[in-house]
């Protein structure tokens, strides 16, 4: 190989690599974290305000009832989005929310779903179950030109933000008991920030979805 094909080489090499960087530079990233152990946080919905930026087009969403829960336990939508309720357990369902983003109130029987309800007003959707106590669930209606939700790893990457800083929001189910507050991040973020959020949760993990002896005694006669 002469010493012309050498440089050559390097050179391409160069620019392979300066590509790549500045591709992987266009994406901000943001932890989200249990302040009081470390621990990531899952279903933490992120928003980013982008003044100016398009918003996503509204959706067709679900949340289904199985095994006494709900599916998904929390979902993000873009306002104007509608979302319907199919109830996939032999069993009845009275499922309602009294939040103003959202108040409907639906009785579900077994391949009997009623119309998705339309949830055009931003906010959080705290739903319920007349019937199970246990149920619930969220749905964060946004605003926002930018949302995502945390994954295992309590991790999102938003890799379209336009350039410039923008201000940044985080919610999660456990932050407060209204569920309707958000944490505000007092530094705006970039778009190729990477950071990490801390939240101190004031409201209990709530533990095993089971429901009780007396529930399934009770699914048990709904179901005959
Ligand atoms: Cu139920």
């Amino acid at each position: 190989m002469t010493r012309v094909s050498h440089l050559r080489i390097g050179c391409l090499l160069l620019l392979a690599t300066g590509l790549c960087s500045s591709l992987a530079a266009q994406a901000a990233r943001i932890t989200v974290t249990d302040a009081a152990t470390g621990e990531p946080l899952t279903e933490a919905v992120v928003e980013v305000d982008t003044e100016g930026a398009p918003k996503p087009a509204p959706s067709s969403e679900e949340v289904y009832q199985r095994n006494a829960a709900f599916h998904p336990h929390v979902s993000v939508v873009s306002a104007g989005s509608r979302v319907s309720f199919p109830n996939r357990d032999n069993t009845r369902h009275h499922v309602y929310s009294f939040s103003p983003t959202g108040v409907f109130d639906l009785n579900l029987f077994q391949q009997d779903t009623p119309p998705p309800v339309l949830f055009d007003t931003p906010g959080i959707a705290v739903l319920g179950c007349n019937i199970h106590d246990q149920m619930q669930a969220f749905i964060v209606v946004s605003e926002a030109a930018t949302f995502a939700m945390t994954d295992e790893y309590g991790q999102v990457n938003l890799t379209d933000l336009p350039p410039g800083e923008h201000r940044l929001r985080v919610w999660h189910p456990r932050l407060e008991e209204t569920h309707q507050q958000w944490w505000e991040s007092p530094q705006p973020l970039g778009e190729t920030d990477v950071r990490s959020v801390s939240l101190s949760l004031s409201v209990p993990a709530k533990t095993a979805a089971e429901p009780s002896a007396l529930q399934q005694r009770f699914n048990h006669a709904l179901s005959q």
